[in-house]
């Protein structure tokens, strides 16, 4: 046995909101009426479908107790991030002892009546869900796909310098390659302007069948290790609960006292370099105080012999002395400042507006730009505008995505070893972190942008999808207020990786989110430099979406003056009528195209046939936004399909230039009435390192094939233009034939400009 650290009192007031927030838990879990025991327990009161996870809780509901027992000490501003949020009976019980969950949904009040309603509602159908969802107040993290509770954590901690952030990390989840990674968020967290995370190792022992690694290597390898990542681990450990709550009351105590001392020094100071932050290593047994204690039969629900069992188990608790006899808990520890009230966990009521300079003073003339290189000095001035809620964050690409012009008004955050830096700017090779703390950054009410290389932006689909997710469900939560979009901008894409090849060419990360509920996801292929202007100062206005732009850095065309572009994109979709010849007629052929090397291709074939085929009337049609294609039925941006049929015409054929995988142009449009004259051309996953032209000519995405596409198409032409057709395959061998013999594209392709 330690010495008594916690007043006789405080120990009480712990072990009676613990006792309390398990009681709840398995209530939830088990019951569906006669909550407080009033009669003995029957299977009428026991629902039949019992779901839930048990084993995690009753180490989540003791933190919870004794973090409360801190704040109320300290008036600390605290939020709460459970990893396995499949606790979630847990934190719903911990919030509703708060008074919070009843605030927020009142027929599940703070009395019997309530807790009849809050045990039956779990896991129940037209009830909650079973995790730590976006319906449980102070939730930034829902914990259902496990691995990002860190990093959400050390997202929510940026430029928040009062907030310290509580964040319970599974053993099992610590297995995962994203919780591995997270570690590493100590070195872009500054002390001075940032808050605090306090990483709390769950060492239950298992995960759902499995002993877990963390637990079971020698406890020396698991401090050594935690230290070389820059912590300073406090372990507690045992299963008598007055010597845990003891030891951990000191531990928190500790770690907390550390917190203040390391940021008092970095902020009096102004040291920016890594401190060794504190954390805790909490060793307690899985399912602690249930049946399976310590075991993995304690995971979900432990099985029970019958009701006897469960009331036992129940009454084990003592709820006489939790609730009176109204059901009203009987718990101190309230503090004022509730995490389950915490305003950073419902960031879209902090949220404010960007300020974001008139793209107008960034625009180029029409001519020759690299559009990322363009958008950088914009971004470098919305930096500049919001040093306090506004971050880029990359792995490792802002420079080679060419946003280089943020850096002379910011820097990137690093605070470990001799160059230490800080700014608004993140770069950290692994995707899984750059959007891990861009979605805590955003969650609590602050905005972004993410930049990535597009074939390795898939790395991230899975959270991708758990980020839509909770878009979805907050959008029918009225208490939850919008955030601000995930904005990605996605370059180095898929026909200009230069430098690399094969690995490096995917465009599918585009299929992967239009896969998500229409209403959260937006997909942009701004043509040139002054479209993806446009296109990102609208992204950075909007809320609740994901919004993916992919955009070439290298230099190209730029097509549209400043009010052109704004109108175009405007419109998500036009005629570019400079560009075709059906001059107010009905066309013969519809030239579509999305994406800029697309579009570029698409222009110089309209130039060909209007050379070539004078008579031949061609419509040029560039989309920018890609649901546009949709019908209205499908997404709020779609086309109705009268101006869909208008556009692309009811009979003729549509040769479509498209940046990613053709099959997705085929999914978006398979309704409208010209689906069968819709022919698609795009990436078919035919790669290498080799030059830009040879790259399109691979994926018959070239000029002279989409002039053989319309020739092949278009009736009539076969036969008469059957010379022409015959010149575009010698241009394609020729153009192939100088990549072989020079190393490099022929200059009838790179000195193509518009009608030159
Ligand atoms: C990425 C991911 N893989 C697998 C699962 C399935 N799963 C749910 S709970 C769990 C075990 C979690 O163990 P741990 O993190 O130790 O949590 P605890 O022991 O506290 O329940 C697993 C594997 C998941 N939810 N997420
Ligand atoms: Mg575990």
């Amino acid at each position: 046995m330690t010495e008594a650290y916690l007043e006789v009192k405080d120990l009480s007031a712990i072990d009676t909101w613990w006792r309390a927030a398990n009681y709840l838990t398995v209530g939830q879990i088990y019951l569906m009426s006669n909550p407080l025991l009033r009669e003995p327990l029957g299977p009428e009161h026991i629902k039949p479908r019992l779901l839930g996870h048990w084993g995690t809780s009753p180490g989540l509901n003791l933190l919870w107790a004794h973090l409360n027992r801190a704040i109320v000490a300290r008036d600390l501003n605290m939020m709460f991030v459970t990893g396995p949020g499949h606790g979630g009976p847990a934190i719903v019980a911990n919030t509703w002892l708060e008074g919070r969950y009843s605030e927020l949904y009142p027929s599940v009040s703070r009395d019997e009546a309530g807790m009849a309603r809050l045990f039956r509602q779990f896991s129940f159908p037209g009830g909650i869900p079973s995790h730590v969802a976006p319906e449980v107040p102070g939730s930034i993290h829902e914990g259902g796909e496990l691995g990002y509770s860190l990093m959400h954590a050390y997202g929510a901690a940026m430029d928040n310098p009062d907030l310290v952030v509580a964040c319970v990390i599974g053993d099992g989840e610590a297995e995962t390659g994203p919780l591995a990674a997270s570690w590493f968020g100590n070195v872009f967290l500054s002390p001075i302007t940032d808050g605090a995370v306090l990483p709390i190792l769950h060492l239950n022992g298992y995960k759902i069948a499995n002993p877990t690694v963390l637990a079971r290597i020698p406890d020396a390898d698991l401090m050594s290790l935690l230290y070389g990542y820059g912590y300073r681990p406090i372990e507690v450990a045992g299963d008598d609960p007055a010597t845990v709550h003891h030891e951990l009351a000191k531990a928190l105590d500790d770690a907390l006292d550390e917190i203040a001392t390391i940021q008092r020094h970095a902020r009096s100071t102004y040291d920016g370099s890594r401190p060794r932050w504190p954390m805790i290593v909490l060793r307690t047994p899985k399912g602690w105080t249930g049946p399976g204690e310590g075991t993995v039969h304690a995971h979900q629900v432990p099985k029970l012999e019958g009701p006897q069992q469960l009331e036992a188990w129940m009454r084990s608790y003592r709820p006489r002395e939790l609730f009176d006899e109204h059901g009203v808990p009987q718990v101190d520890l309230i503090p004022a400042r509730r995490m389950s009230a915490n305003p950073h966990a419902n960031g879209g009521e902090l949220l404010r507006d960007l300020v974001l300079p008139d793209i107008e003073g960034f625009g180029v003339p029409k001519g020759e730009a690299s559009a990322t290189t363009v958008a950088g000095r914009w971004l470098r001035d919305v930096i500049a505008a919001n040093p306090d809620r506004f971050r880029l964050f990359a792995p490792d690409e802002a420079e080679s995505n060419r946003l280089g012009a943020v850096f002379e008004v910011t820097d990137r955050v690093f605070t470990a070893g001799a160059e230490k830096s800080t700014g608004q700017v993140i770069e950290v090779l692994s995707e899984h972190l750059c959007q891990g703390f861009l979605e805590g950054y955003l969650l609590t009410g602050r905005h972004g942008l993410l930049t990535s290389y597009e074939a390795f932006i898939h790395i991230v689909d899975s959270m991708v999808n758990q980020h839509a997710k909770w878009l979805k469900v907050t959008r029918d939560i009225p208490w939850r207020r919008p955030i601000a979009s995930l904005n990605y901008l996605l370059s180095s894409h898929v026909w200009r990786q230069d430098h690399n090849g094969f690995s490096h060419q995917d465009p599918g990360f585009i299929d992967h989110v239009v896969n998500k509920k229409a209403e959260i996801v937006r997909v942009y292929l701004p043509p040139d430099a002054n479209t993806l202007l446009s296109t990102l100062d609208h992204c950075l206005r909007s809320r609740n979406y994901l919004n993916v732009i992919v955009a070439g850095k290298q230099p190209a065309p730029s097509w549209l003056t400043m009010q052109e572009a704004k109108l175009h994109c405007r419109r998500g979709i036009g005629i570019w009528e400079w560009a075709g010849s059906d001059e107010g007629s009905e066309p013969d052929v519809v030239l579509a195209c999305a994406g800029d090397v697309p579009t570029l291709e698409t222009l110089a074939a309209a130039d060909l046939l209007r050379r070539h085929l004078p008579e031949l009337k061609v419509r040029v049609v560039n989309v920018v936004d890609l649901m546009r294609l949709q019908p209205p039925s499908e997404h709020p941006h779609g086309m109705p399909d009268t101006q869909f049929d208008a556009i692309f015409t009811r009979d003729r054929q549509i040769v479509f230039a498209y940046h990613g995988y053709p099959w997705l142009i085929h999914r978006l449009t398979y309704r409208r009435t010209n689906h069968a004259n819709l022919h698609v051309r795009g990436y078919k996953e035919e790669g290498t390192t080799t030059t830009p032209f040879d790259m399109v000519m691979l994926n018959d995405l070239d000029r002279f094939h989409l002039v053989m596409d319309v020739i092949d198409r278009v009736p009539g032409l076969s036969v008469k233009a059957a010379g022409l057709r015959q010149q575009m395959q010698d241009a394609r061998q020729r153009a192939r034939d100088h990549t072989r013999t020079t190393g490099e594209d022929p200059p009838e392709i790179t000195q193509w400009s518009w009608m030159s």
